[in-house]
């Protein structure tokens, strides 16, 4: 996805400027590969929306939508991966002055996955006609970010939050309707990529080295891998798998 190599690049030209980075950093390698997922196409449990999100549906011509836990692609992957560098070079990564947007549109987040740097603005909208709340847990018990609880009651009100420190999987959720869910990857780098419908991950800018990628979804534990690149090496993984059951 586009938006970790913007990332990247802002990351790369900001210390550029500075002046004290190599060359070999300009372009950076990359970490590609797709989130195969091993069995029959997963169906989800249908939500059971209350009749006001239901209506949104029922407008629209739709069916309510599935629990977005599992999803799976018509291409035999897996959607809301969330792939980083463990162990990426510590240095300041400049934050992206591009907020990330987080919709919510027929009574669902979108999206459901996604990451985002520390300081970052993420942009909550509601594309609905109804009201939602958007309350983000942090872990309490890492005192890393702070909770917060925010509703917007009418259709096209937005507003803007950031975490200030790397924290995983913080967890978002509406007081309102409780099928309703989303996870935010809070990094203090920019080496992160989310799958989405086609099921593939592109981590960009990376400098030659030998990386821990983390691979996270929601339903099973972290698959950690090593990958070693070269300066300006794009290297493709293979192998990595999915199943009801967890990782292959
Ligand atoms: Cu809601």
């Amino acid at each position: 996805m586009t938006r970790t190599r913007i990332a990247a690049l802002t990351a790369i030209f900001a210390i550029a400027a500075g002046g004290f980075v190599s060359t070999a950093f300009a372009d950076g390698a990359t970490i590609k590969g797709k989130i195969a997922w091993d069995g029959k196409p997963f169906k989800g449990k249908r939500y059971k929306m209350n009749p006001e999100c239901k209506g949104i549906h029922d407008k629209a011509g739709n069916k309510v939508p599935r629990s977005e836990k599992t999803v799976t692609n018509k291409n035999g992957t897996v959607q809301n991966v969330f792939l980083y560098v463990k162990n990426a070079p510590k240095q300041d990564y400049t934050t992206p002055s591009e907020p990330v947007v987080l919709d919510q549109i027929g009574c669902k987040y979108v999206p459901h996955v996604f990451g985002v740097m520390e300081n970052q603005e993420i942009l909550v909208k509601n594309s609905d006609p109804v009201a939602h709340n958007i309350h983000a847990l942090p872990d309490p018990r890492l005192r890393r970010n702070k909770e917060f609880n925010k509703s917007q009651p009418r259709q096209n009100l937005t507003f803007t939050e950031k975490f200030k420190r790397a924290e995983l999987a913080i967890k978002f959720k509406c007081d309102v309707h409780p099928w309703m869910s989303a996870w935010c990857h809070v990094m203090d780098h920019p080496f992160f990529d989310t799958t989405g419908d086609d099921g593939m991950f592109e981590i960009t800018g990376l400098p030659a080295g030998t990386y821990t990628v983390v691979a996270w979804h929601e339903k099973h534990p972290e698959k950690e891998f090593e990958v070693t690149v070269a300066q300006d090496e794009t290297k493709e993984v293979d192998g990595l798998t999915l199943s009801r059951d967890g990782w292959k």
